[in-house]
């Protein structure tokens, strides 16, 4: 039987590209989301390719992940690629003018949430001793940049996660690959900007951005490496792009 990929924030940007990618690998998919219609509408359209199983949950809250993980069908439980994606940026701005909800959207999503959902894949893997986890971080967590602190401090987060998990779980076979990209164009800057899209248009204007398809590309290339492979960190930036907040633009 192929083998399975979780995929969390599935019905959008990085997430959905990589849910097409695994499907013309024949990967069986479960795709995970807070809505189910748009779940649906992305099951409809893979389906055709693959075998695919949508769960609805919001990764903040534990007792949702959980029940939804472990009420998977016997023949949907072992999952042997975990894709954690499903995260966001809320707002930009200097730290003394942050706005606390802010902070919490982040943190509870790209930290908590990324937490809750490996909490309840990782045990079924470590009984299998096989397994695959791949963390979506951000250049963002590697440099910190500008009216960013809390973005960049949860991709931080999410780096020293991935580098934690290797730590523990090499040793049960299971791979561990922290994925950073920079500057791809999705909706992205749309929610950063809470639905300004000309601002976040700007931020990808007058270079080429990476696109969904490009880091959907390289977290192919880190899952098919090798048996004897681990690509434990990825950074991929835009070919205009120098670092973080470095863009040479025309
Ligand atoms: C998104 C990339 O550079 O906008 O994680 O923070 S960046």
């Amino acid at each position: 039987m192929s083998r399975i990929a979780l995929i969390t924030g599935a019905t959008s940007g990085i997430g959905h590209a990589t849910a097409k990618a695994f499907a013309d690998l024949d990967y069986r998919l479960i795709l995970c989301g807070r809505r189910q219609d748009r779940l649906d509408e992305v099951a409809d359209q893979l389906g055709t390719q693959t075998a695919v199983t949508t769960l609805t949950f919001d990764v903040r809250n534990w007792t949702e992940v959980n029940d939804a993980i472990s009420t998977l069908p016997d023949d949907w439980k072992a999952i042997d690629i975990l894709i954690n994606n499903a995260g966001n940026a809320h707002g930009m701005s200097p730290i003394q003018e942050g706005d606390p909800a802010d902070w919490d959207q982040m943190i509870d999503a790209n930290v908590q949430g990324l937490l809750y959902v490996s909490k309840a894949v990782i045990p079924g893997m470590v009984e299998r001793q096989r397994g695959h986890i791949v963390n979506l971080s951000s250049v963002a967590g590697k440099q910190t940049y500008a009216n960013g602190a809390v973005y960049c401090a949860s991709k931080a987060a999410v780096e020293a996660l991935s580098t934690g998990m290797r730590l523990d779980l090499t040793q049960h076979g299971i791979k561990v690959t922290n994925i950073a990209p920079g500057a791809v164009e999705t909706e992205f800057s749309v929610v950063r900007f809470k639905g300004d899209r000309e601002r976040a248009a700007k931020v990808y204007e007058g270079y080429a951005p990476l696109t969904a398809d490009d880091i959907a590309d390289t977290i192919v290339y880190a899952v098919t490496a090798p048996a004897n492979v681990t690509i434990a960190d990825m950074t991929i930036l835009a070919a205009a792009q120098a670092a973080a907040t470095t863009i040479h633009r025309k």
